[in-house]
Parts: C-alpha cells; structure tokens; sequence
C-alpha cells in the first residue's frame, strides 16, 4: 500500500520503468503519483501513455504545461513543435482516448494522508490552499466539459501576472493556469514572472524569489510537491516542499519519493 511520487516522466517510458522496477511497484496494492508533463521532449509519449492510460487505477497525476499544450495540439489549435516528438502520439488511433483521459486529469491532488498538496508548479502567490482548490475544480469542469477545445485558446500568454479578485473570469483562468503549472520565480510584489527558469542560487534580479519563498508560513502546516522546474535539482531549503523534477529527459535522473516512509530514491538517466 505504497505510495510513490516521480517527477516529470516527460516520455521516458524506459525510465518509468526502472523506477517502477526499483520500487517493486505493486499494481494491485501501489499508487503511483505524478507531477505531470508526462510526455513530450523524450523519445516515448505513446509508451508512456499506454502504460498510464492501462494502469489508470493505480495512477494518479496532475496535469501539466506540457500535458496541457499537447491537447491544443492534439485539437489542431497550436502547431507541433518538432522537439516535442510527439508525433507517433499524434498519429495513434488511440489518441482520442487518450486526450480524454488527459482532460479528466486534475491540476491539484490532496495527499492521500492529508498532508498536503501536489501540483505542476506550485501554490500562486496571493493563494491560500482553499484558493487553489477552488480554481483547480472550476477549470478541471471546464477541461472535463464536451466543449473543453474552445477554452484551449484562452489559457496562452503571460498576463495577468497578479492575482486580484476584480479580474475577468478569463483573466482569472490564464492566471490560474499559469500559477499551477508554468510558474517559478514571482517578485517581492506577488507577481509571476516567467523569463527566468534557471536555479534560485543563479539569480542576479534580487527582486525576485521561487514562488515558495513567497508567505512561507502557507508551507508551514502544509507540504507542496511538485515538479517543473528542473534547475531546482530537488533543492528548496524547506522540508515541506518538495521538488520533484530533477531532469531525467535532460540526462540527469528521476527522483522517486516514498510518502509514506519520507525516502527518496534516484534513477540516474
Ligand atoms: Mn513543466
């Protein structure tokens, strides 16, 4: 009755399953969690979904930057960007089943023993969890709704970069989406920033700070778990959160964290 957690698998189905393989991970017993940006990048989305989408009852995942764009791809709304590889994907009879499995997925999951949070980037900076809870439901209803695509569109570009509650509805999703899933550094102020993606100890801008320096009393009662920022390399000075992308699809290695017993283990790509 495991619970294992793994950063961005970002199609590296072959390290899915070393990682599995590591754990003993017992499908009929063990849940696997995960921090989204399941594919694109690395050379096997298709596999990597196959397994996911089959074992669907012992995963769970939150859905990310990458998993997001893909389903504006997929609709025909964004161009394929070579570099994803994402063609064998696209081209698959299973894609339909697929992208629908990918919109059920939500953007915030409560840890099973109520400890905290997991989501794709992190807590936006003016949010207190019960803010994130809400907005994660009311675009995982949209994302589930039978006219999802026409959303697609909406959730592209930087601004708003500060929450504020007298904005649009639109204006509120973009900003939503940008906070649970393409967020890193924010200013003193609050507001996102999305043009630095490098470690915090390599930043020259000293008005900025990883959106979990920001209110760091959020992080007291609660853990954060989460993935997308690579550069981090599992590093954030506070025990209560916890990155998990450590760059597997850029030949570093995939971090597998145990809930239950708090360990980590490390498969080197
Ligand atoms: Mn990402």
């Amino acid at each position: 009755m495991a619970n294992y957690f793994i950063g961005d698998l970002q199609g590296c189905f072959k390290g899915l399953q070393q990682a599995l393989a590591t754990v003993e991970f017992n499908t009929s017993k063990d849940t696997l969690w995960l921090t989204g940006d399941l594919i694109a990048r690395g050379k096997q989305s298709l596999e990597t979904l196959d397994y996911l989408f089959s074992h669907q009852d012992c995963v769970k995942t939150v859905l990310g930057n990458h998993d997001l764009h893909f389903l504006s791809v997929a609709n025909k709304l964004k161009k394929e960007n070579p570099k994803d590889l994402l063609s064998p994907l696209l081209n698959s009879p299973k894609l339909p089943k697929y992208i629908d499995w990918l919109r059920e997925q939500p953007l915030l999951l409560a840890l099973p023993d109520n400890s905290g949070y997991l989501s794709h980037a992190g807590l936006a900076p003016d949010w207190q969890v019960e803010d994130a809870i809400y907005w994660s439901q009311q675009i995982h209803d949209i994302l589930f709704s039978s006219n999802y695509v026409d959303f697609l569109p909406s959730m592209y570009g930087k601004k708003p970069t500060k929450w504020d509650n007298n904005l649009t509805d639109t204006d509120k999703f973009k900003y939503s989406i940008n906070a649970f899933t393409r967020m890193r550094f924010c200013t003193q102020n609050g507001d996102l920033e999305f043009n630095s993606k490098h470690s915090p100890n390599e930043l020259t801008d000293k008005n900025l700070l990883p959106w979990f320096e920001y209110d760091k009393k959020r992080f007291k009662q609660n853990k954060w778990l989460f993935g997308h920022w690579a550069s981090l390399m599992g590093v954030t000075n506070n025990k209560n959160v916890i990155a998990l992308d450590t760059g597997f699809v850029w030949g570093q290695y995939l971090t597998v964290y145990n809930l239950d017993k708090n360990a980590y283990i490390q498969i080197p790509a």
